[in-house]
């Protein structure tokens, strides 16, 4: 706590981490490639740097700690010349292919280069040649593009817990690399695409399939149907100037139906479908005795987390597809007639908020003769570049809702995409209470929240339920170490790969903690304005489930990962 004094100004500062957040609370943005407010500190791309009046020394602002009476300067001659020299030494060894890279226009080496005057380059170009990494169907990696600030690095191990790139060789030869210089198919990787949001260029980006979606939108013999996950409405806005939060879901299926499609429907429908067959699972495992705990399953980079790191506990996940499987099953079977009927084919387009979905898409068990169930996965901001490109003013749109039948949702599918839906969902099916005060009490455990860990403790039927929500891949690992060494035992865990949960998702506008928490706040308001709130209030999908009956329930809706 004290007084620092910034460019002439006293600064307050009380608990900030290092000088750089006092500066930005100052009203100074400075320049950083390496520090990212939520990793470690790394405090080596030196942008931040600033001036100590009453010594002249030049340090980083990450690496300092607020001191009563600092006096610095953040913006002299010095500091300039710096940070324009730092500049040019990056894009000496860069490749610069700026108007076609993908990250273009949200690349933060080309927006500093700019903002700082580097017009010209005064070195040499130094650039090794590496070769680019298209292994996974989730992210793409373009090693010539890196300028080895290590976000990702860090974003990989201390965020995800995974681990799976790092620094390698030294000096001049410096790299960053999965292990062994693998490709990312021969490695753990999940495909969680948090290392791809934090990049600072082009190295790492989401796989990018626009031109697949509109050459699907261009061919007359497709009929292109979409589903819409539930956290792609609440930030799509973002980049069209909306708060985090705000619900385009209307808007959304407006610009969609311009740009081609035909029918759009909404996850949320089959996410009602999951909920009814997990909870039904749920309690059928309370009366036989277990596995315990139950995992859910339709995190995609969970579900691969487990295949590759603890496969012994695949048979704990619940047998349940993904929203998003479930829908694709359901289209294909449907559609299969009308597909006969007109000679046309269905083209089934899904906009996740997440880069595993692509992965997910991709895998055998969601794949019939050699067709995916889904055939393309866009995310949220794959989409808004479409959005853009087709000229489309998302704000000054109509309103319009989902198509029927597969457009309706309960309140408790919409809060899938934020930490603790799930397990609120399956919790408001599998509750005897239906009264509103019963939801009410739901609503204020910790079922909500952003806690790592948290655990709710239920009693249904006189059965006393132990429940935990794990927000963030790297939890469920120290979740299952407990539950081994026998210190925990649980009857249900949800686990979510990314912090606050689907609305947190790498394929959603870039965004930090706050940002996600407005994400998560239009969710519960979507569902407190929704029609009905429990997924076996859906008319819809009641039906639908009556009529399949459960053998055709079961060869549609359910999987087996694993052995
Ligand atoms: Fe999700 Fe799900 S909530 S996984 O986060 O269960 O991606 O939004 O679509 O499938 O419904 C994502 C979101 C999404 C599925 C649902
Ligand atoms: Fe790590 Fe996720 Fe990136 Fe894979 S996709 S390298 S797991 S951050």
């Amino acid at each position: 706590k004290g007084i620092m004094i910034v460019d002439g100004q006293r600064v307050p500062f009380d608990g900030e981490k290092n000088v750089l957040s006092v500066i930005r609370k100052a009203g100074i943005d400075m320049p950083t490639f390496c520090y990212y407010s939520e990793l470690s500190v790394h405090g080596a791309c030196r942008m931040c740097i600033v001036e100590n009046v009453k010594t002249g020394k030049i340090d980083a602002s990450c690496s300092m700690e607020p001191r009563d009476g600092l006096e610095i300067r953040t913006n002299t001659a010095r500091l300039l010349r710096h940070r324009r020299m730092i500049l040019e030494l990056m894009l000496a060894s860069h490749d610069c292919s700026c108007t076609t890279c993908a990250k273009s226009g949200n690349c933060r080496l080309q927006a500093l280069a700019q903002r700082f005057g580097v017009s010209r380059v005064r070195f040499p170009d130094t650039r090794e040649r590496y070769e680019q990494d298209n292994t996974s169907p989730a992210i793409f990696r373009d090693p010539n593009k890196c300028i080895l600030c290590g976000d990702c690095v860090r974003v990989c191990e201390e965020l995800q817990g995974q681990g799976i790139l790092n620094y390698a060789h030294r000096g001049s030869e410096l790299q960053v690399m999965p292990a062994f210089d693998k490709k990312l198919d021969q490695t753990k990787c999940v495909g969680c695409g948090q290392c791809a949001a934090v990049c600072t260029t082009g190295a790492i980006t989401v796989k990018n399939q626009i031109g697949q979606a509109w050459q699907a939108l261009h061919d007359p013999k497709n009929r292109v149907v979409v589903q819409i996950a539930p956290a792609v409405r609440v930030a799509l806005g973002e980049e069209f100037g909306l708060p985090a939060g705000a619900n385009v879901m209307d808007k959304l299926v407006k610009a969609l139906k311009l740009m081609g499609v035909e029918e759009v429907y909404d996850t949320n429908f089959a996410a009602d479908m999951t909920t009814i067959s997990e909870a039904q699972e749920f309690l059928a495992r309370l009366k036989n005795g277990g596995p315990f705990p139950m995992f859910t399953s339709c995190c995609p980079a969970w579900v691969k987390y487990l295949e590759l790191n603890d496969p012994k506990y695949l048979h704990n996940i619940s047998s349940c597809k993904s929203p998003m499987e479930m829908f694709a099953a359901v289209l294909r079977d449907k559609y299969r007639e009308k597909d006969a009927a007109d000679g046309r084919r269905t083209y089934h387009m899904a906009i996740m908020p997440c880069t595993a979905k692509k992965m997910e898409a991709a895998r055998p068990e969601f794949t019939q003769e050699g067709r995916p169930d889904v055939d393309l996965v866009i995310t949220t901001r794959e989409l808004v570049d479409m959005i853009r490109e087709a000229g489309i003013q998302l704000t000054e749109l109509e309103p319009e809702a989902p198509d029927l039948p597969f457009g309706l949702g309960s309140g408790a599918a919409v809060i899938y995409g934020v930490t603790g839906g799930v397990a609120e969902a399956v919790v408001r099916y599998c509750l005897p209470d239906k009264s509103n005060n019963a939801l009410q009490a739901i609503r204020v455990t910790d079922l909500r929240g952003d806690g790592a860990i948290r655990e709710v403790n239920l009693t249904v039927e006189g059965q006393e339920l132990h429940l935990a929500i794990v927000n963030g891949l790297s939890h469920a690992k120290e979740l299952i170490a407990d539950v081994e060494a026998g210190k925990r035992f649980y009857h249900l865990v949800e686990v979510m790969t990314c912090q606050g949960g689907c609305v947190g998702g790498a394929g959603q506008p870039y965004g930090l903690t706050a940002a996600k928490k407005r994400r998560g706040a239009g969710l519960y308001e979507a569902d407190s304005s929704a029609m009905f709130k429990r997924a076996e209030k859906n008319p819809i999908v009641t039906r639908l489930l009556e009529d399949y009956g459960p053998d055709r329930c079961h060869e549609l809706l359910h999987v087996h990962y694993g052995e």
